[in-house]
């Protein structure tokens, strides 16, 4: 027939794959494995267009290593912790697990619609105990490393989600989650301790280059924000220890004339005099309430008190006083500063203010700082900096100064990141709850490990509620426990884990899902891993990319995995955008992907996804058209329907035009996907449609071998996008299913060649020469070939030619000097 239903091509094809086990990877070693791996869903709801784009692009890649003959494994899971489950379950009054289990059947049910190469058997929840069990597992070996602590401190907490949160979850001083505005509370968290891998995590992005996109890891890079620099100590009178300070320009040492620390921090209040706190006191009340994004930002008015303190300038013995200063931040550096301002527009602004002395110290453009307002950074002359004076520039000077400093005991260089150490603890029911006792007497005592996975306790409804505690801490027969180490009375940790945890390891679990032994097979993670392609949203490019790569880095210490970097390729795909606009509820532009599956066919969706332009951009989803790619696979399919050679046709005889487009689209083809041009590959798959048509219809026909071989290599490359029409191209060509267990072609260079044709060679308009040569010779080829014919020799008699016309590949005319 020239035409198929649609609906029951979806539902056979899904039964064929899943009886036939077909995307399920031998794993016996038989094939080179490769790992194709999309950032598993969240189950708020059913799939949406995003997922969709997502999904549709890693398939691409997934069933086209199959086809050439690579073992693919292509797992799913469900990132299923989350605070949305939870208040889903207040509002309904049921437990978390309903929500989110709920969601998990609907999105399963519709990826397995969508047709995705996917291996089911290695499918997780991150939310079930088999999982979460080895998610407390790690957290309680990476507190044995050191790499777990908890600390007492100021956090971002979100008023309206009543959690605290990572200050990657902080966006410019918002809720990543809610938009609510974030506030400082102090509490004693869980921290898992990344900076200690801040060197490493920078270093090995040199292994990734090439391989992920640069603007992830321009973001990394930013955000991990390594500064070279020094710690200097200033002597404070009547206190022992020195403060030390971060700075990046100690060689500026000499014009620092005051010093500044956070209002939070804990020294500000320890050094501040008897007269002064009040003062203080109250301003740091008020400092508390601003965000951290005013408090960095240059345009805001800086404020301070002074504490009644003075400290001495190491290499002057100059006394300079210290003050608190709501410019420096607590958790940066060490939260006190050396104030230079003539040469930093943040202390100038301050120094002005509060009158505070300006001492110039670098001559960079003949300005003077005191004068005009402005601070002059960069490479300069030194003034006023004894041993410093005569140098000219920023390298020398630094290095000068901390060899001087070093020698005296008074400071030291070192690197200072911007990265802060990874706050874990949620006061949230539905997550993985922190595998810890706290015992009066001993302290914080790890649950045994037999004794995991930690359960959550059955809690629903209103006890969910947000009150500023974790909800755990309301179940008290559940909070109530006898300390493994003594016996004692004791009480669990209440708060659970970042979800961000959670997804930091999936990827090692879905090469041994069932593993009870450990997190992971060491043995299947060596097999399968690093994944070969990765694909998911930018809106990961710091969290989640970070994380995972930390992880990752800690079990290699373990002894765990082998490698440094567990993602060797990463694809960024775009958003699906509505008009030109993010497609959202309030804009009431969100299309549904579930509708439009339903009127143009998962086939026309995803290829209409992938079609759209190159991966990364966003598809504007007004602007492009389902209908035309379902009328499109319509004549594809009536390609193969046309075809009535048999199945062992004689290639030979077949017509080699159409031959020749085909093994030039396959080899094109090929290297389009491999390179992750996807839309160019379907444009020259669309070609490839036209060119058999014509074949079909012209005088080759529909019996010519040519065209079976051209029909059945577009429902492979249809394949990759639109594996059902592909299905059943495959089988009205009377090929064996599935089409995904087949090899995809190696283009054959002799076809690919063009014909020959005859070049006439005219010398002084008269005809001397013909010669057979290739169809797509070039002109130098063609004069080396004309000059050493016979024919062409003897007319020129021994003349050089000086000029050359050439209408290649038919003619090439001689003018030959005198
Ligand atoms: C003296 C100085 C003189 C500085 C000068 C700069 C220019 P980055 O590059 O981001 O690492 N600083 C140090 N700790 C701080 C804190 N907790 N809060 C706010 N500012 C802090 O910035 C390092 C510079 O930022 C340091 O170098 C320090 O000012 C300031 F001509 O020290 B500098
Ligand atoms: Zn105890």
């Amino acid at each position: 027939s020239r035409s198929f239903d649609r609906v029951q091509a979806q539902e056979k094809w899904q039964a064929f794959w899943e009886e036939d086990e077909t995307f399920r990877p031998r794993d016996d070693g038989s094939r080179e494995r490769r790992y194709v791996l999309d950032m598993f869903p969240y189950p708020s709801g059913d799939l949406h267009m995003g997922h969709a784009e997502a999904y549709a692009m890693g398939d691409v890649l997934s069933r086209f290593w199959r086809l050439q003959g690579y073992d693919v494994m292509h797992p799913i899971g469900w990132d299923s912790f989350g605070l949305p489950a939870e208040n889903a379950a207040i509002k309904a009054n049921t437990h978390p697990a309903t929500w989110t289990y709920n969601n998990i059947e609907t999105q399963a049910r519709s990826l397995r619609r969508y047709g995705l190469s996917l291996d089911w058997s290695r499918r997780l929840h991150t939310s079930d105990e088999e999982y979460y069990r080895w998610t407390q597992w790690l957290f309680l070996k990476f507190r044995e490393r050191g790499l777990a602590y908890r600390k007492n401190s100021f956090v971002n907490w979100c008023p309206s989600d009543q959690t605290v949160l990572a200050n990657e979850q902080v966006v410019g001083g918002f809720c990543e989650r809610c938009g609510a505005e974030v506030t400082k509370r102090k509490l004693n968290q869980w921290y898992f301790k990344i900076t200690d891998y801040a060197e490493q995590l920078l270093d090995d992005m040199s292994q990734l280059e090439g391989g992920w996109p640069d603007h992830v890891l321009a973001m990394q890079r930013n955000w991990i924000g390594r500064s070279e620099g020094a710690h200097v100590k200033f002597t404070v009178d009547g206190r022992d220890e020195p403060i030390t300070v971060f700075t990046t320009r100690p060689d500026t040492l000499f014009g620092a004339t005051y010093m500044a620390v956070a209002p939070d921090a804990a020294l500000a209040s320890e050094l501040v005099s008897d007269d002064q706190r009040p003062a203080f006191e109250a301003y740091a009340d008020k400092v508390k309430k601003q965000t951290e994004i005013q408090r960095q930002s240059t345009d805001h008015p800086k404020t301070g008190v002074f504490l009644g303190v003075y400290a001495t300038n190491p290499v002057n013995g100059k006394q300079v006083p210290i003050w608190a200063a709501d410019y420096v931040l607590a958790d940066y550096g060490t939260g006190a500063i050396m104030a230079v301002p003539a040469h930093d527009q943040r202390d100038l602004d301050f120094a002005r203010t509060y009158d505070l002395p300006v001492v110039t110290v670098l001559d960079v453009d003949g300005t003077d700082p005191a004068e005009t307002g402005i601070a002059t950074v960069g490479d300069g002359a030194y003034l006023n900096s004894g041993l410093l004076n005569g140098l000219t520039d920023k390298a020398s000077g630094v290095s000068r100064i901390i060899q001087e400093l070093e020698a005296d005991g008074a400071g030291t260089g070192t690197i200072q990141y911007r990265l802060r150490d990874w706050l874990l603890s949620r006061q949230r029911f539905w997550g993985c709850p922190i595998p810890i006792i706290h015992c009066g007497k001993c302290g914080d005592v790890p649950v045994p490990e037999e004794q995991l996975p930690v359960r959550l306790p059955d809690m629903r409804g209103a006890a969910l509620s947000p009150k500023g505690t974790s909800p755990l801490a309301s179940a008290t027969d559940w909070v109530n426990v006898a300390c493994p180490a003594c016996g004692g009375r004791a009480t669990r940790d209440t708060d659970t884990m970042d979800t961000f945890v959670d997804s930091s390891w999936y990827f090692f679990r879905y090469c041994s899902p069932h593993y009870t032994e450990g997190p992971f097979d060491p043995q299947a993670v060596a097999d399968w891993m690093p994944v070969a392609q990765y694909v998911g949203g930018v809106e990961h490019a710091i969290l989640h990319l970070l994380y995972m790569r930390f992880f990752t880095k800690v079990l290699r210490d373990m002894g765990l995995v082998s490698f440094d970097e567990p993602m060797q390729r990463l694809l960024n795909q775009g958003q699906v955008i509505n008009a030109g606009k993010a497609m959202s509820k309030s804009l009431g532009n969100g299309v549904d992907l579930g509708k439009v599956i339903d009127e143009f066919g998962v086939d026309a969706v995803r290829l209409t996804m992938v079609f759209a332009g190159p991966p990364e951009d966003d598809i504007d989803w007004a602007e492009v058209s389902p209908a035309s790619s379902l009328k499109f696979l319509q004549r594809a399919y009536r390609i193969a329907a046309d075809v009535t050679s048999g199945v062992d046709a004689d290639l030979r005889n077949g017509d080699q035009t159409l031959r020749r487009q085909t093994h030039k689209a396959i080899a094109e083809i090929t290297t389009l996907v491999e390179s992750g041009r996807f839309n160019v590959a379907i444009a020259r798959t669309m070609e490839m449609v036209n060119a058999t048509r014509k074949a079909i219809d012209g005088s080759a026909g529909g019996a010519d071998p040519a065209v079976r071989e051209a029909a059945a290599f577009v429902a492979q490359s249809l394949s990759l996008v639109a594996p059902y029409v592909a299905e059943e191209m495959w089988e009205t060509l009377g090929l064996p299913p599935s089409i995904a267990n087949s090899t995809w072609p190696t283009a054959d260079p002799a076809l690919m060649v063009e014909d020959s044709a005859t070049m006439v060679v005219q010398i002084q308009g008269k005809i001397r020469g013909k010669i057979e040569v290739p169809a797509d010779i070039d002109e130098d080829t063609a004069l080396e070939l004309a000059l050493a014919d016979p024919g062409v020799k003897r007319s020129l008699d021994g003349r050089e030619v000086v000029k050359v016309i050439a209408r290649l590949p038919k003619m090439l005319s001689l003018v030959p000097g005198k």
